[in-house]
C-alpha cells in the first residue's frame, strides 16, 4: 500500500537521509493559502540541508510517502479531508478518499517506509480534563510504539501538558530538549515542566537513537524544541485565550477528533493570527533540527 514519491524512492534506495512530515497540519492545523505556504516552505528548508523531504498522507487508496506539488495543492485545499489516526486508516484506503495523517498515522507510515527522523508543529498529548474525558491523543500510544524520532516545539498549550509528561514516561518514550531544561509549550518557549534530558548536540540525539534501536529497544523519541523568541508569544496572553477557546468548545459541545482543530483555529482568530504565524515558524524551525538530525544519525 506504500506509494514513493520518485525524489524519496531515490533516497531510500541510495541510502540517503529522509525526514516525514505529516499532513493534518495541512489540513486541519491551518487555513489555505498558509497551509499549502507553509508546506512548500518546510520541504525546501529539508532539501536545503540535502535531505529529501516526505509529507505523509493518504490518498487513491494508497499510504503517499512523498507528495508531487498538485498532490500537495489538491490536500490543501480539498473539503472534507479526513483526520486520520490508526482507526481511520482501513476506512481511507478502502474508500479511497483524502486523508491527512496525525502524528499518530504518520508514525505508522513513517515506520513502514523505514524513515527514522519526523518533523511536526506540536505532538498531541493528554487533554485538559482528560482525566474525565479520557481523551488522549493516540498520538502517544504511537509514538511509544514507533522507532522514529519526532521533531516538536512541545505539547501544545491547549493540552495537560504535565499529564502529557507523565504518559510518555508510563510509555517510556524518552523526552529531551534540545537546548532546554523544560518542556516548550509550543506557542511559547517554556513551561515550568521539565524534559528528561537536555541536549545540545544533534550528534548526541543522533547516538542514542542508534543505541536505543540497535540493542531492540524499540519505540520513539520526543525531540523538544523551542520556539526561536522572536515568535515566541506571551504566555499570559495565550493562556487567557485558550481558556476563552475552551468555554466556547464546550458550550458548543466539540469534543473527540474536532477538538483539537477548532481550538487551534480559535486561537488564531482570537491572537489576530499571532498563533499562527508562531505556529509556521516552529515548525520550520523543527523542520530544519529535523534535517540536521537525520543528516547526523546517517553520518554514524
Ligand atoms: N499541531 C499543529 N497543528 C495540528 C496538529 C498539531 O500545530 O493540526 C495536529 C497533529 O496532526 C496532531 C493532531 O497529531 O493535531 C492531534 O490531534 P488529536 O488531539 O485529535 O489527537
Ligand atoms: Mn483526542
Amino acid at each position: 500500500m506504500l506509494e514513493f514519491h520518485p525524489e524519496v524512492l531515490e533516497a531510500i534506495e541510495q541510502r540517503r537521509p529522509v525526514v516525514a512530515l505529516e499532513s493534518t497540519i495541512i489540513s486541519h492545523g491551518m487555513p489555505y493559502p498558509q497551509n499549502v505556504e507553509m508546506a512548500r516552505a518546510v520541504e525546501d528548508i529539508i532539501r536545503a540541508q540535502g535531505v529529501v523531504p516526505a509529507t505523509i498522507a493518504v490518498m487513491h487508496g494508497k499510504f503517499k510517502v512523498g507528495l508531487t506539488d498538485e498532490e500537495l495543492h489538491e490536500l490543501a485545499t480539498a473539503k472534507n479531508v479526513l483526520k486520520l489516526s490508526r482507526r481511520d486508516l482501513s476506512y481511507a484506503l478502502t474508500h479511497e478518499i483524502i486523508g491527512a495523517t496525525t502524528v499518530s498515522a504518520t508514525l505508522i507510515i513513517a515506520e513502514m517506509a523505514n524513515i527514522k527522523v519526523f518533523a511536526t508543529g506540536g505532538l498531541g498529548g493528554v487533554h485538559r480534563g482528560g482525566e474525565d474525558s479520557l481523551d488522549i491523543s493516540r498520538d502517544l500510544e504511537e509514538l511509544a510504539q514507533s522507532s522514529v524520532a519526532v521533531v516538536c516545539a512541545g505539547v501544545k498549550a491547549i493540552l495537560d501538558i504535565e499529564r502529557t509528561l507523565e504518559y510518555l514516561e508510563t510509555k517510556g518514550v524518552e523526552v529531551l530538549g534540545y537546548g532546554t531544561e523544560y518542556m516548550p509549550a509550543f506557542y511559547t518557549k517554556d513551561s515550568p515542566y521539565r524534559v528528561d534530558y537536555r541536549i545540545d548536540d544533534v550528534a548526541v540525539i543522533a547516538r542514542m537513537m542508534q543505541l536505543k534501536w540497535r540493542n531492540r529497544l524499540s519505540g520513539g523519541f520526543l525531540v523538544a524544541n523551542p520556539i526561536t523568541d522572536e515568535f515566541s508569544l506571551d504566555h499570559e496572553v495565550i493562556e487567557s485565550v485558550i481558556q476563552e477557546a475552551l468555554k466556547e468548545a464546550a458550550q458548543k459541545n466539540i469534543k473527540g477528533k474536532d477538538i483539537t482543530p477548532y481550538l487551534l483555529q480559535a486561537v488564531s482568530d482570537k491572537t489576530g493570527g499571532k498563533s499562527l504565524q508562531a505556529n509556521i515558524a516552529l515548525v520550520k524551525n523543527n523542520a530544519f533540527l529535523a534535517a540536521l538530525i537525520a543528516k547526523a544519525y546517517w553520518e554514524i
